[in-house]
């Protein structure tokens, strides 16, 4: 079985731009936001001190919808064949889930936007209140409590959701091929993943470099597919004689803009 684990890259065609790629990547556009640190962004601490650049750059990554790319329907396609053993991904924006990846094969390590609570009493806020906030990068606050409201999405030094945990044995035990895609692999636990496949099994990595976090743990058995994950993966598809069954989910993805009135490419 195979298990996909993806990161920011392979959303920055649907327009959310990534972490570290040098001027594009959000952490080289933070100076706006008057941090201490880059990474204050995402600290519980900061946050409840002053939630409002979180708010913005939230704002700027979740205030509207975005179009899955191809990848996120490789993935899909995956699932479809009954390969798929599980997508591990970084992403917080949802877009597996849009693309329609069954539940019980994604694990969104780093949370999701699209549950909220607060940060002090812990309770479950409303989404549709929440959606209202980050659109207009209005920190919204328990009034409970009134401290911010956070979007379950993991900050540093928090626990990552549980499901990430229970599943993560299969990773050694059960994974023939391993595909990470679109991610630099500098953050733990996820970028220890691909240390914990069997030793024979082969990694194919699909990113514009190779990923830092890989550098010190090449192995023969590992493949390198450089440059743009979009048309690296309509290449694997062709060389792998699925055209046919990936140009059904993209009709099914041209829907998808229809319905949402997004620009497709
Ligand atoms: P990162 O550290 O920013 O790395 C992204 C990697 O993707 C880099 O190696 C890039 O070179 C590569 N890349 C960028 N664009 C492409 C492309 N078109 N084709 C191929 N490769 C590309 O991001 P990681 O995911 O590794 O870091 C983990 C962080 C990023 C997680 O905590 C996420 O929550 C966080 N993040 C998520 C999103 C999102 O949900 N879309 C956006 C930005 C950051």
């Amino acid at each position: 079985m195979l298990i996909v684990l993806t990161g920011a890259g392979i959303s920055v065609a649907a327009g959310i731009p990534d972490f570290r790629t040098p001027g594009t990547g959000l952490y080289s556009q933070l100076e706006k936001y008057n941090l201490p640190f880059p990474e204050a962004v995402f600290s519980l601490e900061f946050f409840k001190e002053d939630p409002k650049p979180f708010y913005k750059l939230a704002s700027e990554m979740f205030g509207k919808k975005y179009l899955p790319t191809k990848v996120h329907y490789f993935i899909r396609l995956l699932a479809e064949k009954n390969i798929l053993l599980r997508n591990y991904t970084q992403n917080i924006d949802n877009l597996e889930a849009e693309a329609g990846l069954k539940e019980n094969l994604l694990i969104q390590a780093h949370g999701t936007y699209t549950t909220s609570h607060c940060v002090e009493c812990g309770d479950l806020k409303n989404q549709a209140e929440m959606i209202e906030h980050l659109t207009k990068a209005d920190p919204m606050m328990c009034k409970k409590c009134n401290l911010p409201v956070k979007p379950d999405i993991v900050f540093f030094g928090e626990p990552l959701p549980k499901k990430f945990f229970a599943h993560l044995d299969e990773v050694e035990k059960e994974c023939d091929l391993l595909i990470i895609i679109g991610s630099s692999l500098k953050v733990v636990p996820v970028c220890l993943i691909p240390n914990n496949v069997k030793p024979d099994v082969p990694r194919l990595i699909v990113n514009m470099e190779y990923p830092e976090g890989m550098e010190y743990d090449k192995k023969p058995v590992d493949v390198f597919f450089q440059g743009n994950c979009e048309s690296k993966i309509v290449e694997l598809v062709e060389k792998l004689g699925w055209k046919q069954e990936f140009e059904i989910l993209m009709k099914e993805r041209l829907e998808y803009a229809k319905k949402n009135n997004l620009k497709i490419d």
